[in-house]
């Protein structure tokens, strides 16, 4: 569109050859309320060059929980990621893609939880059987805008979504360097290693909301002190745009 022919590009020659075919997958563009605009390419969207002229799209940030210990899952990005690469980060996140005309459906996050299934899939090898859609528990969606280096940046309204479920993991070398399940201790130790870097939506998104949610996730647990995947949705308004 004319539109889209304003925004920057780049040429990804000098990255890896899978990780930019990607960005050829189309986000769908959203204004600060989350309302739809539009689509257009991963690259045009995530270029720092047409984030500050407020180009903005959806995507989702996924957590899994162990139901046996509760314990969080949490992946390192392949190095060949183009945005921040080699960062530890929650279980999966991606972006509901407006090629697939279900992901585009906002009734009741159905299209942020299909693509939520299907990147846990594309990622980490997870059976979508073992993660159907209407166990997510949807929390709420933040908005915010984080650079990765110069050029690379993120600017998104974020679906934060949970599970608790046992999966099977087989990670995508492609996306993922490596993998671990962590409690809330072992993630704060994590933290405040300085070694170790996490992207800058996982921090945001951790000290405002995880801590606080997980304690109350795994408040129940069944006779065989199992986690019982808990309810969030009445100690969580979902129904707003949370600015970061
Ligand atoms: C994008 O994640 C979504 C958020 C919430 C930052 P990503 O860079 O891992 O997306 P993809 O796996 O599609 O490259
Ligand atoms: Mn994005």
């Amino acid at each position: 569109s004319a539109a889209a022919a304003a925004f920057a590009t780049i040429d990804l020659v000098g990255y890896d050859a899978e990780q930019a075919r990607l960005m050829d997958e189309r986000c769908i563009l959203v204004d600060e309320d989350d309302r739809p605009l539009g689509a257009a390419d991963k690259k045009t969207c995530h270029l720092m060059e047409n984030i500050n002229k407020g180009l903005l799209h959806r995507a989702f940030s996924a957590f899994v929980f162990r139901p046996s210990d509760g314990r969080l899952l949490l992946q390192q990005r392949a190095s060949e990621k183009i945005t921040f690469p080699d960062m530890w980060t929650n279980t999966c996140c991606s972006h509901p893609l407006d090629d697939f005309e279900e992901e585009k459906d906002m009734k009741e996050q159905r299209g942020v939880r299909v693509a939520a299934s299907r990147k846990l899939e594309h990622e980490l090898g997870i059976p979508r059987t073992q993660t159907p859609i209407d166990e997510f528990q949807y929390l709420t969606r933040i908005h915010y805008l984080a650079p990765s280096n110069g050029l690379w940046g993120e600017h998104e309204v974020d679906y934060i979504l949970f599970l608790t479920a046992d999966v099977d993991v087989t990670p995508n070398p492609n996306e993922i360097r490596d993998y671990k399940y962590v409690s809330k201790d072992e993630l704060q130790a994590m933290f405040d290693d300085p070694a170790n870097s996490f992207t800058p939506w996982f921090k945001l998104i951790a000290r405002d909301f995880l801590f606080g949610w997980w304690d109350k996730l795994l408040e129940r647990r069944d006779a065989g002190g199992r986690v019982v995947a808990k309810s969030l949705a009445r100690i969580v308004d979902g129904s707003k745009v949370v600015k970061m």
